[in-house]
């Protein structure tokens, strides 16, 4: 009786899934092409920090700077602390007094430069705060860029006794006589 030893046909099949660095075929691309760059990814928030307040308005300063080649919008500004965040420029109205309004078209930063938020001048509104900041809070913000990126930054609060400019919107018009 002939014991046939019946050896099993392996059939292994090497599936080897394409491992590693596959084959780039480099396309003649030209030279000149160079990776895009976001907005976001050209900004950097510094000394940044908010105006400490019980309720209502608060606003947050700070400076924003661009490294990049090109102009940066900020276009807007979202933020835990209130449902509503404006950017916002300081103006002298017709009667001479300073008053603040929406910067229409948002923050631009030039290319290679910053812009300075302040008292006084441009600044990041919150409009209705939805709890007390406290010196030391931490307040975070999103800034949204024209080209839909966007970056975080966080600031500290602080006591101070200014940025009390007079709101000029249209529904919110807070100048009580
Ligand atoms: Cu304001």
């Amino acid at each position: 009786m002939h014991a046939r030893a019946a050896l099993p046909v392996l059939t292994v099949v090497c599936a080897l899934a394409l491992a590693g660095c596959g084959s780039s075929t480099s396309p003649d691309a030209p030279a000149t092409t160079s990776p895009a760059r976001t907005a976001a990814e050209s900004i950097t928030v510094e000394d940044a920090w908010v105006k400490a307040a019980e309720s209502g308005m608060s606003a947050a300063f700070g400076q924003i700077q661009n490294t990049g080649d090109a102009d940066v919008s900020v276009v807007a500004v979202e933020s835990p602390a209130s449902p509503m965040v404006q950017l916002h420029e300081t103006v002298e109205n017709e009667n001479g007094e300073m008053v603040m309004r929406e910067k229409e078209g948002g923050f631009t930063i030039p290319a290679g430069g910053e812009l300075t938020l302040e008292p006084g001048g441009s600044h990041i509104m919150l409009m209705d705060l939805v709890e007390p900041v406290v010196a030391g809070d931490e307040v975070t913000f999103t800034l949204t860029f024209s080209d839909d990126s966007t970056l975080d930054f966080t600031a500290p609060a602080k006591d101070y006794s200014g940025a009390d400019e007079n709101y000029v919107g249209g529904a919110m018009d807070m100048s009580g006589n």
